[in-house]
């Protein structure tokens, strides 16, 4: 008789064999479809974090992987070295959605983020005349833009920089939501540019001032700098709108996006700019293997038109204020959840605790028990993020998951 496989088996497979570089909720997921996940033992759950925001469409959403599969079979990966017949479609698409004259694809959020750095020094130095090697990039404290040397050597949190030095030279890092703090900042004539999240997902999804935003591109465009926008997460209808920066009315000068780029099928992302700043990384100064293959590029764009005929934005902005809703009803109800912040179907509760303790953690084994998946971001954070194609009726249901949970839940 073979064994049967368990989650527990599976959970050891990844012990004995993988990196220890992450420490998952103990659940062993094996199918998902739109809103559902499911276990080994066919439990299903409700996906409150969308594989942080990368499956805003849905788990194996049918026309992206009908898009996907039928481009595998024809012709995956040529690299750059040759033209393709997606290419150049795929950048035409893209740039149009978003409006900007140029795209530069490439496969992970960080990529795209290290990519945008690259840019915003070329910048500086081929147009605005900073002298070589003085270009600075201002950075916001309590950012998360992923885990290459470069964009961790402007963290501040420890977990992420810890022994990992030395570290990028040229970086500044200001207060978020702090507009002195960028107008002092950006006083030095050899800043390139200021990289900002319009949400700090990680950091607990800290939603800025109103008017941090707006003024905070202003002040770049005033002193010649680039304001440049790290949307991997708040991005592609997430937080209500298509980007969270058209809550304010601003194009920034770089867009980085990723993640539901794809709709989670796989590593997509992408740096759109215009051409005073995309035009200045000459042929063989910059690329990627798998940047822009045509398997990517037939998933992006599928992927967005699905945003667009399903309204993701406007049902995240709709579903978003609802679960808003349901969240202050129980702040109402439980001294455990102090506080609801959020736009669109991004969004996180505080829980009266320390943020070193594992109340949050022990909350989120509690939802997973009740069919509701969602992790911490701090130990006092829990992030709320499902796909954007949730209905009415499943925030509500949703919603009753968490208040069930949370007023049973014994600190
Ligand atoms: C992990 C965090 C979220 C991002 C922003 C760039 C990237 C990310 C705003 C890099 C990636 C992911 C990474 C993922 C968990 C998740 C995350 F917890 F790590 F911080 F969402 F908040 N800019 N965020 O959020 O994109 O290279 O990963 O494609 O497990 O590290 P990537």
């Amino acid at each position: 008789m073979i064994k049967e496989t368990t989650a527990q088996d599976f959970i050891q497979m990844e012990d004995k064999y993988g990196a220890h570089n992450y420490h998952p909720l103990p659940v062993v997921l094996a199918k998902g479809d739109g809103v559902f996940v499911w276990d080994t033992e066919g439990k299903r759950y409700y996906d409150f974090l969308s594989a942080y925001s990368a499956v805003n469409q849905g788990h194996c959403h049918p026309r992206i992987i009908k898009a996907m599969t039928a481009q595998a079979q024809v012709l995956t990966l040529t690299s750059r070295a040759f033209y393709n017949n997606m290419l150049g479609k795929y950048e035409q698409y893209i740039t149009s959605f978003f409006g900007y004259d140029k795209v530069l694809p490439i496969n992970t959020g960080v990529e795209a983020v290290e990519t945008a750095l690259k840019l915003a020094r070329k910048w500086a130095y081929k147009v605005k005349g900073v002298p070589e090697n003085q270009a600075k990039i201002i950075f916001a404290s309590g950012n998360f833009h992923g885990r290459t040397l470069g964009v961790i050597s402007a963290s501040v949190d420890p977990d992420a920089t810890n022994d990992f030095g030395p570290f990028l030279p040229g970086i500044e890092v200001i207060p978020y939501n702090d507009l002195d703090a960028l107008a002092q900042a950006l006083k030095d004539p050899n800043v390139a540019g200021f990289i900002v999240e319009p949400i700090q997902g990680e950091a607990g999804v800290f939603v800025p001032d109103e008017d941090y935003l707006p003024k905070a591109f202003a002040l770049c465009q005033e002193n010649n700098a680039l304001f440049i926008a790290d949307e991997v997460q708040t991005g592609i209808a997430r937080t209500g709108k298509i980007l969270a920066c058209d809550y304010y009315d601003i194009k920034p000068n770089i867009l980085i996006l990723g993640k539901a780029l794809s709709g989670g099928a796989m590593p997509v992302s992408a740096v759109l700019a215009d051409d005073e700043v995309m035009l200045t990384i000459k042929p063989g100064e910059h690329g990627s293997t798998f940047g822009g293959n045509p398997l990517a590029c037939a998933v992006a764009i599928e992927a967005l038109e699905v945003v667009k005929d399903e309204n993701l934005a406007e049902n995240a902005m709709t579903l978003g204020n609802l679960f808003r809703e349901k969240m202050n009803e129980l702040i109402a109800k439980s001294d455990l959840v102090t506080k609801v912040r959020g736009k669109g179907l991004l969004n996180a509760i505080l829980i009266n605790d320390t943020e070193d303790s594992d109340t949050a953690w022990r909350i989120c084994l509690a939802l997973r028990d009740n069919g509701l998946l969602a992790k911490p971001t701090h130990g006092n954070i829990i992030r709320f993020a499902p796909p954007l194609v949730m209905t009415h009726d499943q925030v509500l249901e949703c919603a009753d998951i968490i208040e069930k949970t949370i007023l049973a839940f014994k600190k």
